[in-house]
């Protein structure tokens, strides 16, 4: 059995909750909280020396850190990751894309929102995540103008590696009424079969 360390509520661990549910792995949760710095324990450095969930730890004791190497991972050879060599670098695209263009923008904005509860020392930070957050909406809302799904016409871990932040981008004052494609990918992404709401 899988081993996923998270926080339920983090955009990051909910990838891999979100792909683990859809495809059917058996997995257990433990429950890591970063406000309590439970990333930094030594224990917890000993299994990630970056101190960051999530966290996937296999049967074995082998270790996996970085939630889009881990969606990979865990969706390599499935029908979440496709089999043709140009589909798959694109599914990395939008990964890649996730990790340098998007969350560095939407979930900063949302962690200093939802977990640090906006303090005025973080309020020019803040403000610092609009534009490159805007950006990225954009990037997206021009992608599926065109296809249903960010790598085409499949649903895989591009959207799950790029819908955990967006659906709750509001909760990082991101408004998402102008963005009409966006809002249906995210209504497309819940009905895909054993979807799991975060949280
Ligand atoms: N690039 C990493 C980012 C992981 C990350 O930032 N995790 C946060 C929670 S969402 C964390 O563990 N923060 C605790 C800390 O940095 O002390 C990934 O995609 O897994």
């Amino acid at each position: 059995m899988l081993t996923i360390y998270g926080d339920v509520n983090s955009g990051n661990c909910y990838k891999v909750k979100l792909a683990a549910e859809q495809l059917g792995l058996a997995y257990q949760w433990r429950a890591v909280d970063i406000l309590k710095k439970e990333t930094h324990t030594d224990d917890f450095l000993a299994k990630n020396p970056n101190g960051k969930i999530p966290l996937l730890e296999m049967e074995d004791g082998t270790l996996l850190s970085e939630s889009n190497a881990i969606l990979y991972f865990l969706a390599r050879d499935t029908a979440l990751f496709p089999t043709d060599k140009l589909a798959q670098a694109r599914v990395l695209q939008w990964l890649f894309f996730e990790q340098y263009s998007h969350e560095p923008f939407i979930a900063v904005a949302r962690y200093i929102i939802r977990y640090l509860k906006c303090p005025p020392e973080m309020a020019a930070r803040l403000q610092s995540t609009q534009e490159g957050g805007y950006k990225a909406l954009a990037i997206m809302e021009a992608q599926l103008g065109k296809t249903p799904f960010l790598a085409g016409d499949r649903y895989s871990i591009a959207d799950i590696g790029l819908f955990a932040y967006t659906h709750v981008a509001d909760e990082g004052d991101f408004d998402l009424a102008p963005y009409p494609a966006i809002r249906n990918w995210i209504t497309r992404v819940e009905q895909q079969p054993g979807y799991v709401p975060i949280g």
